[in-house]
């Protein structure tokens, strides 16, 4: 090709050497020169291939968004290849994310996605200069593939194929028009208006690409936009005039925890790259599978049944030892076994299969529901309408049990069936069908590494044995004997509790302090040291606390 010859490049830097006709490449020997040209003419080309590759991508992603206001935000592109991402991450690559990236993992996949596509997108720009019809034909298939990670989540209708698809043929189309354009820019005889084309092409489809893919993003999330029907959300009256917990249920140390977790501060821990935007005017409860009676119910119809108030605390399996993924929250919700009772439940059914309006499914045990515990639908969390990433505007709750097994979020079917012939999403990537949370203590004060003054040292923390209760809490300081904490007024059986630990004459240097629980029924936690899977860790909490 005419391009990669060395003249070629030189007409192209034109001007200069045109002005200058002693310039530098003309001092240095001919050799040089030709591969120095040369390497500069392909480095050219690389760039200008990856930027029409990085152009047409960002067009078809732009046009794939402003498609998914149509169908919803988690058929576009980017966030469908992401959930699909999600539902194959194998559980070792999701405790890794997990555990070190804590729940900024969204963000971190977003970005891999983002970044998968730009160098996928370049590298096809290079090969368009040579291979043309491969590259547009590549890009085009990479929109099916897209098409068909969308259409299989498990929330998808036939509409989430459309985004991918038309993302793919948009970027390949940009691709072949740009890269006709560049190369006849780069060809030794081109005239200064092909260049202005080429230019004008480029810059033109990316600020569009950025307009109709910011304003396709904005506008999708207006679309479905929820927040205004959960400010609108009337609660209903509680039966049970639950008082506040009692102010001695928090130690008073500074630095512990509330013993309420503020909506804000809640942990959360869900599979939704983008979170599901249910409006309570659309939603359906279905109750159904081996009943006598299977049943619909709006929210509305939901809201009239009889609501009882219940402070409990959620645990997240995937939180290790010492971990952030508890807190303790007061709910508003209807009783879960009266609907039970409602629907029929047929012998042999043991397993309440759930899923969430985002296809998330979880399995939980009937008898937790029906032995008088207060399993609930609950609506409201700390006094208002569940947050949105929390589960608005209906969550299912269970105390006792880790959230995967019990607390489905977005909450929008109930079907009665067998463990024996039910798998819940987490099943099969290898966590048990059944998991009552395992008692847990945890130290918070002194925080990790803080370094405090010797002599009277307060330490404090929390413990939770959901559903069992926390009967007791000691301490050890450098192996030496374990000592009792002394326990915060209990709250419910429900409820972690706190405690703290008065040390006296705490001496300089570097001390370990760790930390265990006894639960209700008198059992001790376990020293043994387990990971998050399959069914919760276990082991000791203990931090090194420097006195100076
Ligand atoms: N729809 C849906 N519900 C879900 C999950 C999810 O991924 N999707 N995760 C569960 C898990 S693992 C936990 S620990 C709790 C966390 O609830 P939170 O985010 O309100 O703290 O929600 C549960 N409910
Ligand atoms: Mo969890």
């Amino acid at each position: 090709m005419s391009e990669q010859q060395p003249g070629g490049v030189r007409g192209r830097a034109g001007d200069r050497s045109a002005a200058d006709p002693g310039g530098e490449d003309a001092q240095q020997e001919p050799g040089f020169t030709t591969a120095k040209t040369r390497l500069t003419a392909l480095g050219g080309r690389i760039a200008r291939g990856a930027l029409v590759g990085l152009v047409a991508g960002g067009a078809g992603l732009a046009v794939g968004q402003l498609l998914a206001v149509a169908t919803g935000e988690a058929s576009s592109p980017v966030v469908a290849a992401g959930d699909w991402a999600i539902s194959i991450t194998p559980t070792w690559l999701e405790q890794f994310a997990i555990r070190n990236f804590g729940s900024n993992d969204k963000t971190v996949l977003l970005t891999g996605v983002y970044v998968t596509v730009a160098v996928g997108a370049a590298a096809l720009g290079v090969l368009a200069r040579t291979r043309l019809t491969i590259a547009s034909t590549v890009t085009a298939v990479f929109g099916v593939v897209g098409a068909l990670a969308a259409v299989t989540r498990p929330s998808a209708t036939m509409g989430w194929l459309v985004p991918s698809l038309l993302a793919g043929l948009a970027a390949a189309l940009v691709l072949r028009q740009l890269t006709l354009l560049s190369l006849k820019e780069s060809k030794p005889v081109s005239e200064p208006s092909d260049r202005r084309r080429f230019v004008l092409g480029t810059v033109g489809t990316a600020a569009g690409a950025l307009v109709a893919g910011y304003g396709g993003r904005m506008w999708v999330k207006k679309r479905y936009d929820v927040s205004g029907a959960r400010a609108k959300v009337v609660l209903p009256t509680p039966e049970n005039a639950l008082p506040e917990p009692p102010a001695s249920a928090h130690p008073n140390v500074r630095g512990l925890d509330p013993f309420i977790t503020p909506n804000s501060e809640f942990y959360r821990v869900d599979t939704a790259l983008t979170l599901p935007r249910v409006d309570p005017g659309d939603w359906k409860l279905k109750i159904h599978g081996m009943v006598d009676r299977p049943f619909e119910i709006t929210f509305d119809e939901l809201l009239s049944y009889r609501f009882e108030e219940h402070d409990m605390t959620l645990t997240c399996v995937s939180n290790p030892v010492g971990g952030p993924y508890v807190g303790n929250a007061r709910w508003l919700g209807t009783p879960l076994a009266p609907l039970l009772r409602r629907a029929g439940v047929r012998r042999g059914v043991d397993m309440i299969l759930s899923t969430s309006a985002d296809g998330m499914t979880i399995g939980s045990p009937v008898e937790a529901v029906l032995d008088g515990r207060q399993a609930m639908l609950a609506v409201a969390m700390n006094g208002e309408a569940l947050p949105i990433r929390n589960g608005f505007p209906c969550r299912m709750l269970i105390p006792g049990l880790y959230g995967y097994v019990s607390a489905t979020k977005w909450l929008t079917d109930l079907n009665l069936t067998t463990f024996a012939s039910s798998d819940a999403y987490w099943t099969p990537r290898g966590y048990s069908p059944q998991a009552p949370v395992k008692t847990a203590s945890r130290i918070d004060v002194p925080a990790k590494g803080a370094k405090v003054p010797a002599g009277a040292v307060v330490l404090a923390g929390t413990a939770w044995a959901n559903h069992r209760g926390i009967a007791a809490v000691e301490v050890q300081i450098d192996n030496g004997p374990w000592r009792e904490a002394t326990l915060a007024t209990a709250d419910t059986p429900d409820t972690w509790r706190q405690w703290s630990y008065q040390w006296e004459n705490a001496s300089k240097g570097s001390h370990k302090v760790k930390v265990r629980a006894t639960d209700g029924t008198g059992a001790v936690q376990t020293p043994d040291v387990q990971d998050v899977v399959p069914n919760g860790a276990t082991g000791y909490h203990a931090i090194t606390v420097q006195v100076s």
